[in-house]
């Protein structure tokens, strides 16, 4: 059926349509942040690989802007890297703010909205070495670095997310211990949240303070991005399994995205320190709730692997199930605070690219479900639009519409069937037969 003659196969106009990357993990070059020296600690990464040239995206964001515009995209999501705006306390650098001025610039041109992260992960060494995240003072230099970037490009940019998933950046530095700082301690991990969600508070504001005289009258929208995961007891006959499940649910997704209602932050898991905290500048402080969404995860108490993939369940290339059906979930549960919702994330890595294709056209069936049941979603930003540096993975995980080569010092990128999926659907803004045939045709 075309979608002109359903309506309920179509998106709202306007909606943000586009994918994404950070900085580190595609730019190359980045070596004055804490990532950079954490791969250089042999082991670090999978298969010893390095960011060092990435995608080489720092020199080549034009034509790679280009792709997501000819693919119909009409955002996209970047961040800011601040050891390069910043790469000593206080100094910022004229080189570094002149190309984000250029990417913005280029984004413009091809007719993407910039979605804006301002902590994506990295931190410049000076940030680290000073005490990262669980230093106080880091607060503070944070939300200077936020404030400079909104007095600077924000008459460029509308959308801005502060923080990138604060419960994933701590669990996996401060807990698991597989990201700087490579620590295993819950009690520090929930202050690092603490941090990172009492600045996203102040930036929050300060965000807002400057981009009304940047840009006076125009609707500025700031969030940070929240990582939902879907989190179900291995066995669920078993007590532990279940009282584990619940208590990290209840870390790592509800108190996380509940902190801005009242402005308290609440944090505790078993064995470690509780953190509460009044924090009356984060109440309030979210425009959208940015989802990113990728996965559950089996929760096994007292494991060496707490978290396992259901049995049976389809999974990507780097171990996690595929449950695209789980969007609408976490859609409904991010509606619950009646703001509007992006998806800042959501992909598969899949080198193949078998399961994307019908990963996306089941994240757009999702999406108009929790339309239907009215969750106001404005957005669908796909990640990544390049295979990317994966962080611990390495390039082992292909999460891009875009494959890269990354054996190939050209970094050639190659297009994937599922860009001409997500392009369909931007294209119509609806999901049309079109694009579930270029799905089934990808697949086939
Ligand atoms: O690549 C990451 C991204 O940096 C943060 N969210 C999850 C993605 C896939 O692991």
């Amino acid at each position: 059926m075309d979608a002109t003659l359903d309506p309920a196969m179509q998106f709202p106009t306007p909606f943000l349509w586009g994918a994404g990357g950070s900085a580190h993990q595609v730019e190359g070059g980045n070596r004055a942040n804490d990532w950079w020296r954490f791969e250089q600690m042999p082991g670090a990464i999978r298969h010893c690989d390095s960011s060092a040239v990435a995608c080489d995206h720092y020199t080549r964001f034009d034509s790679d802007f280009a792709l997501a515009a000819a693919d119909h995209h009409n955002a996209h999501r970047l961040s800011f890297e601040w050891s390069r705006i910043e790469p000593e306390r206080g100094r910022y650098d004229a080189a570094a703010i002149a190309h984000y001025h250029a990417v913005l610039d280029s984004l413009a041109r091809h007719g993407l909205a910039p979605v804006v992260t301002l902590h994506h992960f990295t931190n410049p060494l000076w940030i680290a070495d000073a005490g990262g995240w669980e230093a106080p003072g880091t607060i503070a230099r944070f939300v200077e670095f936020a404030r400079f970037c909104a007095r600077e490009y924000g008459a460029q940019v509308a959308w801005w997310c502060t923080v990138n998933e604060p419960e994933v950046f701590a669990f996996r530095g401060w807990s698991e211990g597989i990201w700087p700082p490579g620590l295993r301690d819950n009690s520090r991990a929930l202050a690092v949240i603490a941090n990172q969600l009492e600045a996203h508070g102040h930036a929050y504001r300060a965000i807002h303070e400057e981009c009304a005289r940047a840009a006076p009258g125009r609707t500025t929208h700031v969030s940070f991005a929240k990582h939902r995961v879907g989190l179900v007891p291995l066995r669920a006959w078993h007590p532990l399994d279940r009282l584990q499940c619940h208590f990290e649910n209840r870390v790592f997704n509800e108190a996380v995205e509940q902190a801005h209602c009242e402005g308290v932050i609440d944090l505790s898991v078993p064995g470690a320190k509780r953190v509460k905290r009044q924090v009356p500048e984060l109440r309030g402080a979210l425009d959208f709730y940015g989802l990113n969404w990728y996965t559950r995860w089996g929760v096994k108490a007292f494991a060496s692997e707490p978290h396992v993939a259901l049995p049976g369940a389809v999974l990507n290339d780097l171990g996690w199930e595929l449950w695209p059906e789980g969007l609408e979930a976490a859609l409904r549960a991010a509606g619950r605070f009646g703001k509007p919702v992006v998806i800042t994330e959501n992909g598969v890595a899949d080198a193949t690219d078998a399961l994307r294709p019908h990963a996306i056209v089941a994240a757009a069936q999702a999406m108009l479900r929790a339309r239907a049941a009215g969750v106001d979603v404005r957005g669908y930003l796909h990640w990544s639009l390049l295979d990317n540096f994966e962080w611990a993975e390495g390039y082992h995980g292909c999460f891009g519409l875009y494959a890269v080569d990354f054996g190939d010092p050209a970094r050639p990128r190659t297009r994937r069937r599922s860009a001409e999926v997500l392009s369909r659907l931007a294209q119509a803004n609806a999901l049309t037969d079109a694009v579930r045939d270029a799905a089934a045709s990808a697949v086939a």
